[in-house]
């Protein structure tokens, strides 16, 4: 086990690599990660994910541009492959499904990803529609599969407006159906306005509040 002091070493190696988009590196920090007993979701939040928020920071003062971006993104990745498998399951021995997507005209995927990761390792069958998900497919996967919770991602503040449309279908075909939404652009208040079950400001988050979700179903 990491001392505090160490593992905020780690961290920072990891936030600092996806950073400077060091993909081998990152893959070697996370190998430490794990080698010295750090807990792989605080490997994953507050290191990955943490980078990818720096990331953004840079785009929005024009430091960094698209290229940098993708390679970033290939940095979280491969971190991610390492971290992965050593999340803890909950041990959870009933199986929930979810359907998780984003919303159409959106590309925005790495959030959605760091969300599915979470789901998997809490033990949930997760049925991942991907990106620039049309607004009926929600439904119609709804259906197909029975799941009693769908989990809508935006990253835009003009694609998130697909979301009150998606979730007024999902009721329409079950009003049984709970709905978790999340993303940057918005909030509880955003997602209580458009007729949401849920909001989670983070993948961890994500996991907590489909399980109260469930509780109400
Ligand atoms: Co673009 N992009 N992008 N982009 N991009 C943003 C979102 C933007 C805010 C940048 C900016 O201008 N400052 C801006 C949107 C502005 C707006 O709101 N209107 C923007 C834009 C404009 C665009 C393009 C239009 C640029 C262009 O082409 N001119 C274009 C869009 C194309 C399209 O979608 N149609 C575009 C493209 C891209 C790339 C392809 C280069 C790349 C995406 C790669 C990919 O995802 N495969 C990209 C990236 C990387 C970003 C930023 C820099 C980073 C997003 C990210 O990955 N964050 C972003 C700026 C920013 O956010 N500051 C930006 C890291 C990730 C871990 O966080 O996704 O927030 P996030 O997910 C979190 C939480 O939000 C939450 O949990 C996650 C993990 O903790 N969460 C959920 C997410 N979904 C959830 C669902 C849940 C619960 C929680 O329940 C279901």
């Amino acid at each position: 086990m990491a001392s505090e002091e160490r593992t905020a070493e780690i961290l920072k190696d990891l936030h600092d690599t996806v950073v400077e988009y060091e993909e081998e590196k990152t893959v070697e920090i996370a190998n430490i990660a794990v080698e010295e007993g750090v807990d792989a979701f605080e490997a994953i939040m507050g290191g990955l994910a943490k980078g990818m928020e720096t990331v953004g920071e840079l785009y929005a003062r024009q430091e960094y541009f698209v290229p940098e971006l993708l390679l970033c993104a290939d940095a979280l990745y491969a971190g991610l492959e390492v971290l992965r498998p050593h999340l803890k399951a909950d041990g959870r021995p009933e199986a929930h499904k979810i359907i998780l997507g984003v919303v159409e005209g959106d590309i925005h995927d790495i959030g959605k990803n760091l969300v599915k990761v979470m789901f998997d390792a809490a033990g949930w069958e997760v049925i991942d529609l991907g990106a620039d998900v049309k607004i009926e497919r929600f439904a119609e996967e709804q259906k197909k599969t029975g799941a009693r919770v769908v989990g809508i991602s935006a990253l835009m503040t003009t694609s998130m407006l697909a979301m009150p449309r998606i979730i007024k279908m999902l009721r329409d075909a079950d009003s049984n159906v709970r709905v978790l939404v999340g993303g940057a652009p918005l909030n509880p208040d955003i997602a209580a306005s458009y007729g949401a079950d849920g909001y989670a400001d983070n993948a961890g988050e994500a996991v907590e509040q489909a399980v109260k979700l469930l509780q109400t179903a």
